[in-house]
């Protein structure tokens, strides 16, 4: 019983690790795009990226002309 706690306990910590450096990759990127650190990526700012300025009408699903963290991250770039 002590082991499979254990187990369990491993598995959690290494599910939330996973998660959290799979956000932390997308913020990076995110970043790395947002030239002048406003928390939006504009289609000018995407040029630095052919994969996100090629998709960036999909990429910016609510239409507003720029790209969001939140938006950027549920692309799953
Ligand atoms: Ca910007
Ligand atoms: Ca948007």
């Amino acid at each position: 019983m002590k082991t499979n706690n254990k187990l369990g306990i491993l598995f959690t910590v290494a599910a939330l690790s996973a998660g959290i450096s799979f956000a932390s990759q997308a913020n990076e990127g995110f970043k790395a795009l947002d030239a002048n650190e406003d928390g939006m990526i504009t289609k000018s700012e995407a040029e630095a990226n052919e994969t996100v300025f090629e998709n960036f009408e999909l990429i910016d699903s609510d239409g507003n002309g720029t790209i969001s963290l939140e938006e950027y991250e549920a692309v799953g770039l």
